[in-house]
This record gives structure tokens, C-alpha cells and sequence, in this order.
């Protein structure tokens, strides 16, 4: 039989592979925006909490801009501790330091803003 084989056979895979990276690279992007000198640098940060992840140390936050640092979005932070993430919820308006390193970003002293109405 003289079948030939699509030309076009993992075409769809290519393209989902590619989305991984491009989301990856927007992450990157993102902690990469601030013009790194060695020194960390601390940023006031102000949104509200998406999702908490104890596991992986991570809560996701939609972001108000961070002056000098990167527009307003929605991406996950890190902590140094899981404990940090007690107490938080989706939904909480927080603000936070976020400080950023040369290899590294991480986020500290997450406090509730009185905005957020959960303390009544
Ligand atoms: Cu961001």
C-alpha cells in the first residue's frame, strides 16, 4: 500500500506544548520586570486571595499594581512557611510584602485588610 502519513501528525501537541512554555514565560516575565541588582527588593502588594495552596506553599492573589514592579494581575505567591497561609481564604482582601531576590520571590507578612469584613 502507498499510504503516506499526514504531514500535519502532532501538529495539536506542538501547539499545546508551546501554550505550557508560554505560560511559563509569563511567570518568568513577570518576577523578571524588576531591574535585579543583587540587593532584595521589597514591593507592598494589595488584592484579593484566589486560591490558598498549604501544599506547595502558594496562594494565588489578584493583584492591584505594584508601583515601579508590574501592572495589576492575577498569579500565585509563594511563602517561606505554610503556617503563613493560615487564616486565609478565598476571597480575603489582604495586603502583603513581597520580596523579591536574584534567584527567588516570596511573600511576608500577609495581613487581612479590614476591608475584607472578616474579623466582625
Ligand atoms: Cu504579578
Amino acid at each position: 500500500m502507498a499510504g503516506s502519513a499526514p504531514a500535519s501528525i502532532g501538529a495539536s501537541g506542538q501547539r499545546r506544548r508551546t501554550r505550557g512554555l508560554a505560560l511559563a514565560a509569563l511567570i518568568v516575565a513577570c518576577l523578571g520586570g524588576a531591574h535585579l541588582s543583587g540587593a532584595d527588593r521589597e514591593y507592598q502588594v494589595r488584592g484579593m486571595v484566589l486560591q490558598v495552596a498549604p501544599a506547595s506553599r502558594t496562594f494565588t492573589v489578584s493583584h492591584e499594581k505594584i508601583d515601579g514592579f508590574m501592572d495589576a494581575m492575577t498569579m500565585p505567591f509563594e511563602v517561606r512557611e505554610a503556617k503563613e497561609l493560615d487564616g486565609l481564604a478565598p476571597g480575603a482582601i489582604v495586603t502583603f510584602t513581597l520580596v523579591v531576590g536574584e534567584r527567588a520571590a516570596y511573600a511576608r507578612r500577609i495581613q487581612g485588610s479590614a476591608e475584607s469584613g472578616t474579623t466582625r
